[in-house]
Order: C-alpha cells, then sequence, then structure tokens
C-alpha cells in the first residue's frame, strides 16, 4: 500500500472533546472491514471550511497560540495540564492540540490529538522505524492535514484567547523537521504565535548545562522568527534567581563558569559573548507545572510578546508574503513568455508546454485540437483555459470550455 493510500485514511476531528471519537488506523490490510472503515472515516471528517474560507490572508489577532517545546521531561506535558487548569479556573478560553504521537496518557484532555489520527505503533511497524522515525512520520503524516487544523481553530476564533499547543518529547523531532516548520508557520501566518521554551531548572544549575539549554532556545528563536518565553520551570524544587542572573549580569556568568575548568568551560565561555545578545531578546518567567506558581506572569509574558508579534513579527510575514507573491507572478509571466515563444516556434504545429508549475496529475492531452486556432495547439485542457484567461481572450476562453464540457 503506497503512502497516497495511507493518507486517504487520515482522519482530523474538529469535536470539544477530542477522546470520544473513533480513532482512524495507519494499515495496511484491504479488506471490506477497511473500506467502511475508510468511508466512516471520510464521514467524520467533519472540519468545516472557514467563514473565509481561506487560510493564509485573513489573519486574526485572537486566538494566541502558545507552542510549547523543551528538551524531554523538562514539563512540557505538565505545564500544559497546569496550563489548561489555570485556564478554566480564570475564564480563559482555551483550546488545546496534542501534537506528541508517543505519549500513553495524557492528563488533561486535548480538543484536537493527533493519536486520533495517526497511530505511531502502526507506523513504526509498516515504514520499519524505530520509535523517533515512528514519532516523526506520524507528524509528517499529521502535517499533511494541518490546514484542517487551522480551519476548525479559525472557525472558533472569536470565542477562543489561547490556543496550546504540547509538543513532541524529544525537542529536536518538533524544531528541525519539515513538518515542525510546516505547522509552526500555519500557525504564524494565521494567528499571532509564540514559542514558550520550558527549561528543567533544577537541571540546568550547572554553567554548562544552562549554556546548552540556552543555545537551543537560541537556535530556536532564530529558525522560527518567533517571540520567545523562556519558562523556568519546576521551581518548586529549585528556584530560577540564578538563572536570571547569569543572563543579566554576564560577569556572573563567567564566574560561575571558572569554577568549572572542563573543556566545555572554555567553549561555553566563549558562546556566552554570543548568547549576551540573545537574552536581552526574552522574556523570562519562574514557574512549577506541579504547585502553579507563576502563571499570571506565564500569561503576562504572552499577552506581551503576542503584542510584539503584532509590531515585529507580522511585519516581517507580511514582508516575506509579499516577496513570494512576487516571485510567483515573476515566475508565471515568464512562463507565459515562453509559451507565446514556443507557439510562434512552432507554427501552427502541436507544442508542448513545459511550465514547471503543472503537477504530475495534470497530463497533457496529446493532439487536443482547438478548431478555428490559429496555431493548432496541444495543451492541457485545464492550461490552456487559464491561458485564454490571461491572454484575456474570453472568446477563445469559451471556446476552450464547449472543448473541454
Ligand atoms: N517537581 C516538579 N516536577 C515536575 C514539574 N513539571 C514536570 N515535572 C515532572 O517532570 C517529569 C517529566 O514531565 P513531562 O511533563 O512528562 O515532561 P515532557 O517530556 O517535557 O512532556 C514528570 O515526572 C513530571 O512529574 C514541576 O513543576 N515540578
Ligand atoms: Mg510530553
Amino acid at each position: 500500500m503506497d503512502i497516497d493510500s495511507k493518507l486517504k485514511k487520515l482522519d482530523i476531528k474538529s469535536g470539544d472533546e477530542a477522546s470520544s471519537s473513533t480513532q482512524v488506523q495507519v494499515d495496511s490490510k484491504g479488506t471490506a472491514e477497511d473500506k467502511d472503515e475508510l468511508a466512516d472515516s471520510m464521514n467524520n471528517l467533519n472540519v468545516e471550511a472557514s467563514s473565509s474560507g481561506q487560510v493564509g490572508p485573513t489573519f486574526k489577532r485572537k486566538p494566541v497560540i502558545i507552542i510549547v517545546v523543551g528538551m524531554a521531561g523538562s514539563g512540557k506535558t505538565t505545564f500544559l495540564h497546569r496550563l489548561v487548569c489555570h485556564t478554566q479556573a480564570s475564564r480563559i478560553r482555551g483550546y488545546v492540540l496534542n501534537l506528541d504521537p508517543a505519549v500513553m496518557t495524557l492528563p488533561y484532555g486535548a480538543n484536537i490529538d493527533i493519536r486520533d489520527t495517526v497511530k505511531y505503533k502502526e507506523v513504526m511497524k509498516q515504514f520499519n522505524l524505530g520509535p523517533n522515525g515512528g514519532i516523526l512520520t506520524s507528524l509528517n503524516l499529521f502535517a499533511t492535514k494541518f490546514d484542517e487544523v487551522i480551519q476548525v481553530i479559525e472557525k472558533r476564533a472569536d470565542q477562543l484567547d489561547y490556543v496550546l499547543v504540547d509538543t513532541p518529547g524529544q525537542i529536536e523531532i518538533f524544531t528541525w523537521s519539515a513538518s515542525g516548520a510546516i505547522i509552526t508557520e500555519a500557525f504564524a501566518s494565521t494567528f499571532p504565535t509564540v514559542v514558550a521554551y520550558v527549561v528543567d531548572t533544577p537541571r540546568s544549575s550547572s554553567p554548562v548545562t544552562f549554556m546548552s539549554n540556552m543555545l537551543y532556545a537560541c537556535s530556536i528563536l532564530y529558525k522560527t522568527r518567533l517571540p520567545l518565553v523562556l519558562v523556568f520551570n519546576k521551581t518548586d524544587v529549585a528556584q530560577h534567581q540564578f538563572a536570571i542572573e547569569w543572563m543579566e549580569d554576564f560577569e556572573a556568568f563567567q564566574g560561575a563558569m571558572r569554577s568549572d575548568d572542563s573543556y566545555m568551560s572554555t567553549f561555553s565561555q566563549s558562546l556566552s559573548l554570543v548568547l549576551d545578545e540573545f537574552y536581552k531578546n526574552l522574556r523570562s518567567v519562574g514557574v512549577s507545572a506541579v504547585s502553579g506558581a507563576g502563571m499570571d506572569a506565564f500569561f503576562k509574558a504572552i499577552e506581551a510578546s503576542a503584542e510584539e508579534y503584532m509590531e515585529t513579527y507580522k511585519a516581517g510575514l507580511d514582508k516575506r508574503r509579499v516577496e513570494k507573491q512576487r516571485l510567483e507572478e515573476e515566475r508565471q509571466k515568464q512562463n507565459m513568455e515562453k509559451l507565446r515563444k514556443d507557439m510562434e516556434n512552432s507554427g501552427g504545429q502541436s507544442v508542448v508546454l513545459s511550465t514547471g508549475s503543472l503537477s504530475s496529475s495534470m497530463v497533457l492531452i496529446p493532439q487536443w485540437n482547438l478548431h478555428g486556432l490559429p496555431p493548432k495547439i496541444s495543451v492541457c485542457a485545464l492550461f490552456a483555459k487559464d491561458f485564454a484567461r490571461k491572454l484575456n481572450d474570453t472568446s477563445l476562453y469559451e471556446r476552450i470550455g464547449r472543448g473541454i464540457h
């Protein structure tokens, strides 16, 4: 069974209570039962189009998307649970999305849960993968349907303040994968989006570990180009003052480093100069996912970051989008020019068009004869209509239309 047919079996559920719906598995048996299941799953795909019918250009100020990332075991899932409790107690309207396909049990009820769509153990079996490959492939499969997730959230946008997103345990699976980038970009082009980077505070008390963690956060900041909040978690075990001091006072960090004379220490001392600039772009809060300390400070930091997103990041995003559109128009113009030249050279004979934009599913129809049109062109029907439209030739457009139907 190929990947395409597997993808057809994916199902994204939009219900408010995620746990109750039918779970759809990725499997390879082509039985009648499977066909029924497939039909059911497609029927279950009750994700409606957004009010605008578009995802990209319709930007909304609410809800704010909070993507929770961090090293394995830093407490992302526990923190998300705490956020859910806090939103419920404070009458903040939240929506929860779980993107970790490998988590066994979730302490919170996710509105959209990747596990309802992709069974990562099945993916492991069928693609002959290890656990990390299985998680990554599951996320890739889910990313192919992510526009529908965005539409679900867009539809509810007026009733939501925050969307809380939990990510896979292993940080690199989300932050360094194509699907992680697709998901982040999809969010960031539709809603204000903030990254919450969870740090295991007790484990970061050594300067070298702290430095590694900060370098990772730094790479995420520059990769996503989104506002980032450092969330020092587990403050019930160790307070995060030392981290604040190290970030604010370069000398203090250098002093801590000197007590460690390993090779890593020398390396980190050089790197700490680089990080000094990075710290200036950050907000940091201390929290405890277990006791609930620091939640108000966290939401304040998120609000400030969302403002920053609108002022700084949104402008950059718009600029990138305009540039992308300009390049696309330029490419189309070049294609049209190439086509015009091809037609002139062919002197009325059949021409095969290479546009670079036709997908493999748009097959060229051999000898498509548009009677009475000088010159005769053999082109894909769709492309011919598009061509006529671009030439502003309504009569040609209509005649092609009649030829097709
Ligand atoms: N003491 C303490 N333990 C925590 C806190 N947050 C998470 N943990 C523990 O850290 C471990 C990993 O948490 P988990 O949420 O699964 O981490 P994830 O892999 O980042 O999602 C679990 O044993 C949690 O109970 C906290 O604020 N305080
Ligand atoms: Mg987790």
